[in-house]
C-alpha cells in the first residue's frame, strides 16, 4: 500500500449532507452566479461574522487585490513587501503599478514600517503590506505615515481571516483589506476572496469592478473585469462559516503541541503569539538557524519528504528574486527577507492532522539537530531580538 503523504494543509471542507441540499436548491433554481441569493447572503454573513462594515466577494484574492488597486485608481509607486506569495506583486504589475520593496521586520516577517518613509517618492500612492501568516502589521504606525504622506493603504490580508487585534477584525484597518477563500487557507471557497471595505459607495464600486462595470442593462460605468463568486461556492462558504470556530480550536490544538515539542530545539525558531491578538492559527512557520541547529532549513525539508512529510518553504525565494521583478532597484539589499527566506518552513497544519503525525514531525526535528558539543551551553531564543542581545559564543 502506498504510504500517506502529509501535506503542509488539507482542505477543510463542509459536511456533504449539509450541501446536497443547498446544491439541489441551486438545481432547481437555475440562478447560478451574477448576484445570487447565496452570494447576497454569503457576504451579509461572512460582514456579520467578522465585525466589518461590507464584504465584496470574488472570485478569487488576486482579483480582489487587482480591483481594489482599480477602486482606488492608485498609479505610480506602491510601497510592498517581498515576503510574500507573487499575486501580491502580480497585482500591481497587472495594474501597470511599479512595486517598491521594502525589507520585513524579523519577528513577524511582516513589511517593517521603520524603512518605509524612506522609500517614499513623489510617485508613491499607497502602501500594500501583507499580514503575513495571519499575524497583524504593524498597522498604527502604517496608517500614520499613510496619513503624513497622503497615501492610500491596500492590506493584503488573504492570510488573515478571522483575525481579531485588540477585539476588533483586522480587516477594519486600512482603507481596503483583501481576503483569499483558496482550498489552502484556512477559510476557503475553494477558490474564492473578498474586499473589506468602510463605506456603500466603495462597495457598489467594487460590486461593479467585479461584473463588467455594468450599472444596469444599458449602462457600463468601469472598464471592470468579470471577477464574480458563483452560486455553489456562496452555498458552500455558508457552510463554511457555521464550522470555522470549531477549525480554529483545531488548529490552535495542533499549533500547541507544536510549540510545546519545538521549544528547546537548539536552532529552531517559531514565532510568538503577538499581542492583543484573536489568532487564527493558519501557518506554522518555523525558521531553522542553521549554525545552531547544525543542519540547513533544506536537510530538514528533504528529510521530511523521505517520512512523506510536505513542508513548504512559504516564502521562498523572495518575490524580488524573481525575473519579472529581481531588476527593479529596490530588489537590492532586503537583507532580513532573503535570511529569513533561507531559514522558513511551513509545518503541516490542519485541524485534523493526527497528534501522532506532529509528534513525528517533532522526533524527526529534533534527531536532526547536530550540535556543536564545544558550543555550550546552547539557548533556544525565540525571537531575533532576543538573540541579538546575546553575544556569540566562539
Ligand atoms: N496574497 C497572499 C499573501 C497569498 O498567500 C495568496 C495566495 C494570494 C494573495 C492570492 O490569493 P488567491 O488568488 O490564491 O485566492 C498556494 C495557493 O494556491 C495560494 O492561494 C496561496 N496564496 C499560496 C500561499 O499557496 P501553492 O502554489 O503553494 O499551491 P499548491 O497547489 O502547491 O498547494 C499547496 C499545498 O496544498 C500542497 O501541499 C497541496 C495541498 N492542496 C492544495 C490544493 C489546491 C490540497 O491538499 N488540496 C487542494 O485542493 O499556492
Amino acid at each position: 500500500m502506498e504510504k500517506r503523504k502529509i501535506l503542509v494543509t488539507r482542505p477543510q471542507l463542509p459536511p456533504l449532507n449539509e450541501f446536497i441540499p443547498l446544491l439541489a436548491d441551486i438545481w432547481d433554481s437555475r440562478w447560478l452566479t451574477n448576484n445570487g441569493k447565496y452570494h447576497q447572503e454569503f457576504e451579509k454573513a461572512l460582514a456579520n461574522y467578522l465585525g466589518v462594515p461590507y464584504v465584496v466577494l470574488f472570485a478569487n484574492g488576486t482579483l480582489a487585490l487587482m480591483a481594489a488597486l482599480q477602486c482606488l485608481r492608485i498609479k505610480g509607486e506602491v510601497i510592498t513587501t517581498p515576503y510574500s506569495f507573487v499575486a501580491t506583486t502580480h497585482s500591481l504589475w497587472w495594474n501597470h503599478i511599479k512595486p517598491v520593496f521594502v525589507d520585513i521586520e524579523p519577528d513577524y516577517c511582516n513589511l517593517d514600517p521603520e524603512r518605509i518613509e524612506a522609500a517614499i517618492t513623489p510617485a508613491t500612492t499607497a502602501i500594500l503590506p501583507v499580514h503575513v501568516y495571519g499575524n497583524p502589521c504593524e498597522v498604527d504606525k502604517i496608517q500614520d505615515l499613510a496619513d503624513y504622506y497622503g497615501l492610500k493603504v491596500i492590506y493584503d490580508a488573504a492570510h488573515a481571516f478571522g483575525v481579531r487585534l485588540k477585539g476588533s477584525s483586522v480587516l477594519n484597518y486600512g482603507d481596503l483589506s483583501i481576503v483569499s477563500f483558496h482550498a489552502t487557507k484556512v477559510f476557503n471557497t475553494i477558490e474564492g476572496g473578498a474586499i473589506i471595505c468602510h463605506d456603500i459607495k466603495t462597495k457598489k464600486r467594487l460590486d461593479y469592478l467585479k461584473n463588467f462595470g455594468i450599472a444596469n442593462e444599458t449602462t457600463v460605468v468601469a472598464p471592470g473585469i468579470n471577477a464574480k463568486m458563483n452560486e455553489l461556492q456562496a452555498a458552500y462558504g455558508l457552510l463554511q462559516l457555521k464550522y470555522f470556530d470549531t477549525v480554529i480550536d483545531g488548529r490552535k490544538h495542533i499549533t500547541e503541541k507544536y510549540k510545546q515539542g519545538l521549544e528547546n530545539i537548539p536552532g529552531v525558531r517559531y514565532l510568538d503569539e503577538p499581542q492583543e491578538v484573536d489568532y487564527n492559527y493558519s501557518y506554522f512557520p518555523i525558521f531553522i538557524d542553521e549554525s545552531e541547529f547544525g543542519r540547513s532549513r533544506d536537510d530538514l525539508f528533504e528529510e521530511l519528504k523521505k517520512h512523506g512529510i510536505y513542508g513548504r518553504r512559504y516564502f521562498y525565494p523572495l518575490i524580488s528574486e524573481f525575473p519579472t521583478y529581481r531588476g527593479l532597484p529596490s530588489a537590492k539589499g532586503l537583507d532580513i527577507a532573503f535570511e529569513v527566506s533561507r531559514q522558513i518552513i511551513c509545518l503541516p497544519l490542519y485541524p485534523d492532522l493526527a497528534d501522532e503525525i506532529v509528534d513525528l514531525i517533532i522526533s524527526i526535528i529534533s534527531e536532526m539537530v547536530q550540535v556543536d558539543s564545544n558550543k555550550v551551553p546552547v539557548k533556544v531564543l525565540k525571537t531575533y531580538k532576543e538573540k541579538r542581545k546575546f553575544p556569540k559564543e566562539k
